[in-house]
């Protein structure tokens, strides 16, 4: 991790005029290597990624950016950043999502920094149509398989890339979707405009809990490099205002209910609460010193939602509500936040997910009666 970047002081965006450079998070290059000659490169340059989608995109009047369904900050903030990223290389696209936008926080969002990301009904998709997805991977029980063409996948969670997607770049090491984007616009020596710098460093606030979560060193980078360049005032009041007066009834209700046992945290809200919410609500558990794994789920109509939260390597988000759900429905994510759905209600049954839960965790009272 010791590629030396230069970030040029430059309004010209044309392919024409980059300046080449080696960049060691550039996708599909090896990087080991030193900087070898302009030729090599220029060999880079054009193994970019994000270039050879353009390129393969080249005929299409538009291309779709679709975030997962219910889409949060960093998933919202990678697809403008993309968006835009897109346009300056001439490809005019369109951000999609399917589920609902829960959040007010992330609402405000896409008002003030005027993000025009609609509601996959609102546009007719074909099946030559080509797709973009980003903070989420095909395949994903939170990434609809919308009618069109998936070309590429841009992604920090653990997933593996499918095999008729030509396009993937995924990097579950990374805290945000947000710091691959950014990192496109580094290694093409794109300017960053201020809009889509205060999106990005959203993004990564958001998903790596102001940088206490999953942070890479080059989450780190993105977030130094996008600091001077965004709006901080409207950044940090994005930040500190994430939740409403009418979610109180969901803390009361959280701190009524919860059971708190060998460092775990389970809640099951009988009478629903968005998944938005009950990661917010993870979070204020994890907080607690006396909690390291939190495991939140919500009736919500038919389903049941899952939220995990974990501070512990052995204690794996991702590989517990996995498990949890094999057979049931379907969850994944991170190491350290995972979420899940079961879509069939009788399927559910708390008393025995807490004891199957606690199970995987070696703890007693894990095995069922
Ligand atoms: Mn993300």
């Amino acid at each position: 991790m010791h590629g030396k970047c230069v970030m040029q002081k430059s309004n010209r965006t044309t392919l024409s005029f980059f300046h080449f450079h080696i960049c060691h998070s550039m996708p599909y290059v090896h990087t080991n290597k030193p900087y070898k000659s302009a030729i090599d490169a220029l060999d880079s340059m054009n193994n970019h990624i994000i270039l050879q989608i353009v390129k393969h995109v080249k005929n299409e009047p538009i291309v779709y950016i679709q975030t997962h369904n219910y889409p949060d900050h960093d998933a919202v903030a990678s697809a403008f950043g993309l968006q835009h990223l897109l346009r300056e290389l001439g490809t005019v696209s369109c951000i999609v999502y399917e589920g609902e936008i829960q959040s007010s926080s992330l609402r405000t969002m896409i008002e003030e920094l005027a993000v025009d990301i609609r509601h996959v009904e609102d546009h007719d998709l074909t099946k030559d149509s080509k797709i973009i997805i980003v903070d989420g991977c095909k395949g994903n029980k939170n990434v609809t398989d919308l009618i069109g063409d998936e070309i590429a996948i841009i992604d920090h969670h653990q997933a593996k890339s499918p095999d008729d997607v030509r396009f993937s770049d995924i990097r579950p090491d990374h805290g945000a979707c947000s710091t691959i984007i950014y990192g496109y616009y580094r290694d093409l020596n794109i300017p960053v405009p201020r809009m889509v710098a205060t999106a990005l460093m959203i993004g990564i606030n958001m998903d790596t809990s102001l940088l206490t979560r999953g942070v890479s060193e080059e989450d780190i980078r993105a977030y130094a490099d996008l600091y001077p360049l965004s709006d901080l005032r409207l950044q940090n009041s994005i930040l500190r205002n994430y939740i409403q007066t009418r979610d109180l009834s969901f803390y009361r209700y959280a701190i009524d209910h919860v059971e708190i046992n060998d460092r775990a945290a389970f809640c099951f809200f009988s009478d629903g609460c968005n998944q938005n919410l009950m990661g917010i609500l993870g979070d204020f558990f994890l907080s607690l010193e006396e909690v390291e794994f939190v495991a939140l789920c919500a009736k919500n109509s038919e389903s049941v939602n899952f939220s995990i939260r974990s501070e512990r390597n052995e204690w794996n988000a991702s590989f517990i509500i996995q498990e949890l759900l094999r057979g049931i429905g379907f969850g994944g994510g991170h190491g350290d936040m995972a979420g899940g759905i079961v879509k069939n209600l009788d399927l559910f049954d708390y008393q025995a997910f807490k004891v199957k839960c606690r199970s995987l965790l070696g703890l007693e009272g894990g095995v069922a009666a």
